[in-house]
């Protein structure tokens, strides 16, 4: 989608740190970080929020979850992390292509909401 942030930063018309890439997805960090380790792990196609996962969609969740230990892990996350995944407007999601936020590098906070 031209007007989408993150389909700027998949084909590289906007800059990011880049923690991880493939085919599929990309990975990089989060420009306002809520912890020490703060990466958005993204689809490169285009998929608006978590509300438009279908059945013929669905494949690339499962991707980008198989990738997630890995990704983690080159992070330096062996104690844990969140994955935080925020859909619409009471979702207070910001950018419409789905995204997962890993977060980590400390105990998180235990209120999620
Ligand atoms: O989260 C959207 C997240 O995207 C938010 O944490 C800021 C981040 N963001 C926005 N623009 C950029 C760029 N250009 N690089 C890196 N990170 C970015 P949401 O779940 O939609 O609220």
């Amino acid at each position: 989608m031209s007007d989408c942030i993150f389909c700027k930063i998949v084909d590289g018309s906007i800059p990011s740190t880049k923690v991880y890439e493939d085919d599929k997805i990309l990975a990089f960090k989060d420009l306002n970080p809520q912890a020490p380790v703060h990466t958005l792990i993204v689809p490169k196609q285009h998929i608006c929020c978590a509300d438009q996962i279908t059945a013929d969609n669905c494949e690339i969740v499962g991707y980008i979850f198989s990738k997630i230990p890995e990704i983690a892990k080159s992070l330096g996350l062996e104690n844990g992390y969140r994955i935080v995944n925020n859909c619409g407007e009471d979702g207070c999601q910001s950018v419409k292509h789905l995204h997962f936020h890993l977060l980590g590098g400390k105990k998180l906070a235990e209120n999620m909401a």
